[in-house]
């Protein structure tokens, strides 16, 4: 069988969305470098770099060998599926591919936005938005309490996209053992230590 070569280069910023990608490349122990970049970020400082390949100048994106990825959801797809040995995916054509897509579609589609409304608080003055953001609760809580993964006793990169995201987003969802519990199995993955040491890029050696 021929073997396939793969440069990966992921476009991340520190404490953004591409802490998610990292996550998952740790997960999957895959060969890979981080180029980090400056964004706009939301308190007005830093902006686009004109080292990061993203249409948009955003973070997630994704270089390997020359094609570009972005969109966190994506990427996530793209890199589980490069790396089908990780066993972070079901394979294509899989009946347990139905679940998989759906909870990697429902984290940036509804559960990201829902927060989101919670954050602008549009969920206090817009009765849509908040059942809109009920909604994602529930099926949050339920798929979380039966674990210990959202695919029961495999873990995948959803649980990636999804726990990844209740990291940032724990303290604009309601009191929840179960949502708690989840995330505490998330970060005692021996890639939760081995990506956090990789947010940030390595500190400078000091000058003698
Ligand atoms: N839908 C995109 C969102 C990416 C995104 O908004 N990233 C933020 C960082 S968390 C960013 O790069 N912002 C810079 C900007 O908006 O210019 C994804 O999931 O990849």
């Amino acid at each position: 069988m021929e073997e396939t070569k793969t440069m990966l280069t992921l476009f991340h910023a520190p404490m953004s969305r591409s802490g998610r990608i990292l996550r998952l490349l740790e997960e999957l122990g895959a060969p890979y470098q981080i180029a980090y970049v400056d964004i706009r970020r939301m308190d007005g400082s830093g902006g686009p770099d004109a080292s990061n390949p993203h249409p948009d100048g955003k973070v997630p994106a994704l270089l390997d060998d020359g094609a570009l990825v972005t969109e966190s959801a994506a990427i996530a797809l793209y890199l589980a599926d490069l790396l089908p040995e990780a066993g972070l995916a079901p394979p294509v054509g899989s009946k347990e591919r139905a679940a998989y897509l759906t909870w990697m579609a429902w984290t940036v589609g509804e559960l990201e936005p829902a927060v989101w409304s919670k954050i602008t608080g549009e969920t206090a003055t817009n009765p849509y938005a908040n059942a809109r953001y009920e909604a994602a609760v529930d099926r949050l809580i339920s798929a979380v309490w039966v674990g210990p993964w959202l695919m029961g006793q495999q873990f995948t990169a959803a649980d990636v996209m999804v726990a990844a995201t209740l990291q940032w987003a724990r303290e604009h969802l309601p009191e929840s053992p179960s949502i708690d519990a989840y995330l505490e199995r998330f970060n005692a993955r021996p890639a939760a230590l081995s990506s956090m040491g990789k947010d940030s890029p390595p500190a400078k050696a000091n000058a003698a």
